[in-house]
């Protein structure tokens, strides 16, 4: 007897998500950074735990949002959560019940009507374990959790245990993807989401959210290697010479870095290829939008 389905992990910006995602699958499918709003649309991971297939869904952020990009994001999040079998709310142990938690309470009941509802209460590592119990009750008054965990996505630590329970909640079925498959995203939008993470990690402030990154071209070649050329869209003169850098040191660290993690992914040689190009209105086209995964529409007022 088999069992698969789909489980949702949502929660704010910098919860842990993506980390949690690639904890279950074993293997690095969804960037992750220090920064908020990393993820910008979902991203299925497969794990497998004895008979059951689990497909973990990461979500961008929940988060009040401002512009077309944060309200096609925020949608894809609770798109995530209406559509999954079982729901995670991750809530970061160090932050507590923030304002923006108790926005996504008041939302979840109306998303998951009756669905399962685990609560994780994440980065355990970060806090004294008196605190947490006070914590897991406090979340547990203001909501119906069918399960309450205490995790560090990143150490590792509980993180098993919930994989085991995720499995048992999972409905009875034929499994939903070849036992090999790790991740549901095209080959070309997991190599752009690579170099948006180096980028993301070395650039300052507003720029990180200002930029987009698409796989232009990919090309085989005779040798096993593969060519892939990006381009990165900024909105301004001003922010090409800052993804540039300073004779261009800032965009070959980034490119040497993105080409090796994807080498690493790939296990063969990457050429790789990133042109910067000003696009003042990028937020507003919707094929960005279509290249991220998101819906275009979901962004309009
Ligand atoms: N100390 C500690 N840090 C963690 C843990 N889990 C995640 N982090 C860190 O938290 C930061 C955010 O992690 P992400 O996985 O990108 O968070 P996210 O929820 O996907 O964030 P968005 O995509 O922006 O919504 C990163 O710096 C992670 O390394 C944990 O268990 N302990
Ligand atoms: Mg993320």
């Amino acid at each position: 007897m088999t069992r698969a389905g789909f489980i949702a992990l949502i929660g704010e910006p910098n919860a842990g998500k993506s980390t949690l995602l690639n904890r279950m699958v074993g293997a690095k499918v969804s960037i992750v950074t220090h920064k908020v709003q990393t993820t910008r649309a979902r991203i299925r991971g497969v794990a497998i735990e004895g008979e059951a297939q689990l497909v973990f869904v990461d979500t961008p952020g929940l988060f009040k949002p401002r512009r077309r990009l944060d309200r096609a994001m925020v949608a894809a999040a609770w798109g995530g959560a209406s559509d999954a079998d079982v729901v995670v709310l991750l809530v970061e142990a160090n932050r507590g019940i923030t304002e923006g938690v108790e926005n996504i309470l008041e939302g979840l009941g109306d998303v998951t009507r009756g669905r399962t509802v685990a609560l994780a209460i994440n980065k355990i590592d970060r806090v004294k374990s008196e605190a947490l119990l006070g914590l897991a009750k406090d979340l547990n008054e203001k909501f119906e959790f069918a399960e309450t965990f205490m995790i560090s996505a990143e150490k590792g630590h509980g993180v098993d245990a919930m994989r085991q329970w995720l499995a048992g909640q999972l409905p009875e079925g034929p499994w939903l993807y070849p036992e090999d498959q790790i991740a549901d995203l095209p080959m070309r939008m997991i190599a752009a989401e690579i170099t948006r993470e180096k980028l993301t990690l070395r650039l300052h402030q507003e720029l990180p959210y200002q930029l987009t990154v698409e796989t232009e071209q990919w090309e085989e070649r005779k040798d096993g290697s593969a060519r892939i050329d990006q381009i990165i869209y900024v909105m301004r003169d001003g922010h090409k010479g800052i993804v540039l850098g300073n004779k261009g040191e800032t965009i070959k660290a980034v490119s040497k870095a993105a080409r090796e993690e994807l080498e690493e992914f790939l296990g063969r040689r990457i050429h790789l290829f990133l042109q910067v190009k000003v696009r003042p209105n990028w937020l507003e086209e919707s094929e960005r939008y279509s290249e991220m995964g998101l819906d275009f529409k979901d962004g309009n007022t």
